[in-house]
């Protein structure tokens, strides 16, 4: 196994209910470094390019509307398979089938309100990090 980096954003539900240290306390427990944080709010226009695979989908005006109500705090995660482990211990997109002790099991309110994200695959972390972080603001 390689040691990876993937793209992470703590959810306004969860900077709202003042939970990023919790959520940061399980990203740590779990082994993966936090080698890159910001906390923004993004605009309408970066919401909806990030999330562009979407458009299609009947929630994504809900979603952009989401991503769009208060501040999010957007990571760079590394670590041995960060991918595929950061979507682990996030859990499933919905609380109520996440998993016991995983992020969105712990703190999500719903499917839409669900905390975090994770990419999905390398090709998806490569451009979520690009498209949110410069090279310098990353410190390994
Ligand atoms: P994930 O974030 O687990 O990768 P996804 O990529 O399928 O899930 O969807 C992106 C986000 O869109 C997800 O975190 C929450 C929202 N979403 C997905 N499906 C939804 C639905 N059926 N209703 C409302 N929001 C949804
Ligand atoms: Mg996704």
């Amino acid at each position: 196994m390689a040691v990876e980096r993937t793209f992470s954003i703590i959810k306004p539900d969860a900077t709202r209910r003042n939970l990023t240290g919790k959520i940061n306390a399980v990203i740590e427990g779990a082994g993966l470094r936090i080698v890159a944080q910001k906390r923004v709010r993004w605009t309408r226009a970066q919401a909806e390019k990030f999330y562009e695979e979407h458009k299609a989908r009947p929630f994504y005006g809900e979603l952009v509307d989401f991503m769009t109500s208060g501040p999010i705090v957007l990571q760079v995660l590394e670590g041995e398979n960060a991918i595929a482990k950061y979507r682990e211990v996030m859990g499933a997109t919905d609380p109520k089938e996440a998993a016991e002790g995983t992020v969105r099991k712990l703190f999500a309110e719903s499917k839409g309100s669900n905390s975090t994200h994770g990419s999905d695959s390398p090709a998806a972390a490569d451009r979520e990090i690009a498209l949110n972080f410069r090279l310098d603001e990353i410190v390994g």
